[in-house]
């Protein structure tokens, strides 16, 4: 089965901001903030939901810059996650029960502590470039397989 989530990065002059999961998938990493598309909502929609609930700030402009299916070894879900960029926003980035915010230098984003395919995407990401990939992780979620172009 596919599941279609999303995840979106604010990036502001020379910082992004990012946010500590705080608890459930992905706990510990730091992400954008995103989670699932629920039925009957766009795509586009669940991403400015997801960004006021888990950061508190609304944005009206949001481009979608990648589209990336995850998925695992000898699993057959599918994650296809729908990675979007804003660079306006308002109100003030503010802690929520899941996620703590916080911006990073573009030149000092925590790979060690995210997603092991965010060293990938990432790069491309900030040089506002457009991809497209996939990602195969074994059961420790390190990377093992993926294409990205
Ligand atoms: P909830 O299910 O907690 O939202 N997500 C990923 N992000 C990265 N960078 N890498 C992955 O590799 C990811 N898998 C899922 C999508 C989970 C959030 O985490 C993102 C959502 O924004 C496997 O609601």
């Amino acid at each position: 089965m596919k599941k279609i989530m999303t995840l979106c990065i604010i990036q502001k002059d020379n910082k992004v901001l990012l946010g500590l999961k705080k608890r459930g998938f992905g706990m510990g990493n730091w992400n954008g903030f995103g989670g699932k598309v629920n039925d009957g909502e766009s795509i586009e929609s669940a991403t400015k939901r997801e960004l006021f609930e888990e950061a508190g700030i609304t944005v009206n402009n949001i481009e979608r810059v990648g589209v990336i299916d995850f998925s695992w070894k000898d699993k057959e879900d599918i994650l296809e996650v729908n990675i979007f960029k804003a660079v306006d926003f308002t109100g003030l980035p503010k802690e929520s029960e899941e996620m703590k915010p916080q911006w990073f230098l573009v030149n000092n984003i925590p790979y060690e502590k995210m997603w092991s395919d965010d060293k990938y995407w990432m790069p491309m990401f900030l040089e506002n470039k457009k991809f497209k990939g996939n990602f195969i992780f074994d059961e420790k979620n390190n990377v093992i397989n993926y294409q990205l172009h």
